[in-house]
């Protein structure tokens, strides 16, 4: 076809890169059309292949390469596209103009991902989750490559080949996959006394999220803003999410994994193809340049956060994912995210780690996509036009016309030339650097605990007990005695109750504490064997616990629907329709696939059935009316799927409605006489029962009634 003949359509295709292979014939990757795609080419019927087989011998060798190197850290992810408006203009603190310009829209995509696992790995790890945006700005692409977690393990870049590592399977044994709970990772976690704030948060709930759309984002480390006038703010970035922040509990977790290990990428995938689409809030903290020494720790080390009582979050704008990858290779895997890729108006603090980090990702993309042209692959391209004299290189895509690719030169008039600094371009911070070359730790990052302290102060008891029972399970499945005692004794550090809670169940004999060996962090009086006794200044922040980020909003749960034939069809269909009104997700379970029939000859078409999933997939659970219903459920057949289902939602303190006429459910479970002191558990006797079922689901759990739940399931 000539390509004046082709349709728009495929103008379009070609100038973005996608293909439609709708109504197409296939084709060699020349062109050239395939007819037998069934058969090698042979001699005779029976004979060997021939060599000259250029088809066969195309397709297999494509077939040999398709893999390339998965990312050496966060190669488990899942990606989307969405848009970025600013709400209030950021322009007094910086020149960027996806910032500045109030109202302003930005493409975005942004991959989420664990950080140990490969890419085959289970989403449900306790691990820290990436939050990694590229915004396609008009100055050029700007990358905030960051986490669900504020703070990191450690203060140097230098330590994160050790910290990974440490954490990654045995070298010897390629054991445990996806997984911090193991010897070297602790091992390494009780010689590193830095590592105990965000061990707090990793072992908090925080590190196995509901979803992606429930997680918040930091950037982590701190940045600058560059103003017009060249004035300097620092500043730490934060995403909300609108659903507010949530997490699984740890049975969940470890249950997901087997039923759905992509429990977190379909969720994803699922709300933005049910046009649910994940928003958040984007916020800043601003500091002023002169203000960088007024806290009681460094604005330059990354095992800190800024409280938001000392300095309150600003929300600005809103992040929107509204379109799914076409290709998951193509988009997710290919994307190539950098700190370095900066905008005019950012600029990057002297975080030691931020540092060490900007030389990684370019050197990384290298080995992982093969070529310095990385960034033509469609999903790196900046929406501004390249303009440069870099040439060549594998897989070179860009046609660059003329001879001359050198500057300063006449031969091409000079261009691409330099642009005017009024014409805007990338200037850095005319930052003093004063110092000696040193290779040394400020001793302004020295104390390792008082945040650490914050945080576990900061939480609610049910997350403070998750917190505890993540480290028993953890430290419990170290074998050496001598790496849970230095944990343990890193612990008394941070709150002596929490260490004699944890030393009692992995077997550390507490009064070790008082003399902890080995386990003396760095900056300990040598005499008194504790650390300076520094108390936070904030002493306990409510931004911290995610109890208070709970929002009054349905939207997006996945609430299973548990029935069989007999069912009431009208209480179905109006609690059905109430919920999808609010934007729940409502997906029927049965004893089997086949429709269940309903007590008005209508019928329902399960997605599920009880053994093809499990409680943990759903955020709350409606035993539909109906006795007919109800007792096929508690039939020999069905019993043990139902009551599991109800004991193990019940286990995990979600939302369970029990419809009319289905007390024989409610008795054969754990849920039995509980039911009137329980704002979870809701039936068709409470007033306004619809509703106080709606409420619950929006509180999303009632952790606090957990450990009186703790029946086995
Ligand atoms: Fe990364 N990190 N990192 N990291 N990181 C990578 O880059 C690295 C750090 C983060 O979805 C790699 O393209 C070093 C902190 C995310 O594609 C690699 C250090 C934070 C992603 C790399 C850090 C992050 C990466 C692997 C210490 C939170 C996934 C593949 C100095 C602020 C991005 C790649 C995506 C990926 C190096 C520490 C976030 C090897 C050397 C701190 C979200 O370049």
């Amino acid at each position: 076809m000539k390509k004046d003949e082709l349709s728009d359509d495929k103008l379009e295709q070609l100038k973005d890169h996608t293909t439609d292979n709708s109504g197409e014939a296939l084709t060699t990757n020349q062109g050239l059309k395939i007819n037998n795609n069934q058969d090698s080419l042979k001699s005779g019927e029976r004979g060997p292949s021939l060599l000259e087989d250029f088809i066969l011998r195309e397709k297999i060798t494509h077939f040999d390469h398709e893999r390339i190197p998965e990312r050496i850290v966060h190669a488990r992810g899942s990606g989307a596209h969405g848009t970025f408006k600013i709400n209030k203009s950021l322009a007094k603190y910086t020149k960027a103009n996806f910032l500045a310009e109030e109202g302003k829209e930005t493409p975005v995509f942004v991959r989420f991902s664990t950080v140990a696992g490969s890419a085959g790995s289970t989403d449900l790890a306790r691990d820290v989750r990436g939050f990694a945006i590229k915004f396609y700005t008009d100055e050029g692409n700007y990358d905030l490559v960051g986490n669900n977690i504020p703070v990191f393990f450690i203060q140097d870049a230098i330590k994160f080949p050790d910290l990974i590592h440490a954490v990654k399977p045995e070298p010897d044994n390629q054991i445990p996959q996806a997984a911090s709970a193991h010897d070297t990772f602790w091992d390494f976690i009780s010689l590193m006394p830095e590592s105990m704030h965000m061990i707090m948060w990793a072992m908090s709930d925080r590190a196995i999220p509901r979803s992606y759309r429930m997680m918040e984002g930091f950037g982590v480390h701190t940045f600058k803003f560059i103003n017009d006038e060249g004035k300097v703010h620092f500043v730490k970035f934060h995403f909300k999410p609108k659903l507010g922040v949530h997490s699984v509990a740890w049975d969940e977790a470890t249950k997901i994994s087997g039923k759905d290990s992509d429990f977190h990428r379909r969720d994803l995938w699922e709300a933005i193809e049910n046009g649910a689409f994940p928003e958040w809030d984007f916020g800043v903290q601003i500091i002023p340049e002169e203000d960088e020494h007024k806290f009681d720790f460094d604005l330059l080390d990354p095992t800190k956060l800024v409280p938001e009582e000392e300095v309150p979050v600003e929300l600005v704008g809103t992040l929107t994912l509204n379109r799914n990858p076409d290709n998951f290779f193509a988009e997710t895997e290919q994307i190539a995210f950098h700190p370095g890729h900066l905008v005019p108006g950012i600029d990057f603090s002297n975080d030691p780690l931020l540092q060490g980090r900007l030389f990684s990702y370019t050197d990384t993309q290298l080995s992982r996509l093969g070529s310095p042209n990385f960034h033509e692959i469609p999903i790196n391209r900046s929406i501004n036009t390249v303009h440069n004299n870099q040439r060549d290189g594998h897989m070179r895509q860009q046609i660059v016309k003329g001879k001359v690719s050198y500057e300063p030169n006449t031969m091409g008039g000079g261009c691409p030339f330099q642009a005017m600094m009024k014409d805007g371009g990338f200037t850095s911070q005319e930052e003093r650097i004063d110092g000696k070359k040193i290779r040394a730790r400020s001793q302004s990052f020295v104390d390792h605990y008082s945040q650490a302290k914050l945080f576990y102060n900061s939480q609610s008891a049910p997350e403070q007990k998750h917190l505890q029972n993540a480290l028993i399970f953890e430290l419990s499945k170290v074998t050496i005695p001598a790496i849970r005692e230095r944990v343990v004794g890193q612990l008394a550090f941070i709150n002596k109750d929490l260490a004699a809670l944890v030393a009692k169940k992995v077997g550390v004999d507490v009064t070790k504490l008082k003399q902890p060996n080995g386990s003396i962090p760095a900056d300990a009086d040598p005499k008194t064997l504790q650390s300076p006794e520094r108390e936070p200044a904030t002493k306990s922040s409510d931004a911290l616990s995610m109890k208070n980020t709970v929002k009054d909003t349905i939207e997006s749960r996945v609430i299973g629907f548990i029935m069989e034939d007999g069912v009431n069809a009208a209480d179905v269909n109006a609690l059905k329709n109430k919920l999808e009104k609010r934007g729940a997700v409502v997906q029927i379970i049965a004893g089997s696939l086949a429709p269940v029939t309903a007590d008005d000859g209508s019928s329902f078409t399960p997605k599920h059935s009880l053994t093809s999933t499990a409680s943990v997939c759903f955020d709350a659970l409606y035993l539909a009316s109906g006795k007919k219903s109800s007792d096929n459920l508690l039939n020999s057949e069905n019993k043990p799927g139902t009551i599991l289902f109800v004991n193990e939602a019940y286990k995990h303190c979600k939302a369970i409605y029990f419809g009319r006429e289905t007390d024989e459910i409610l008795k054969a479970s754990n849920v039995g006489s509980k039911k009137h002191e329980d704002p979870a558990i809701v039936t068709s006797e409470n007033k306004n029962s619809d509703d106080s079922f709606i409420k619950a689901v929006a509180s999303h759990r009632v952790w606090e009634l957990e450990m009186e739940r703790n029946n086995p399931a």
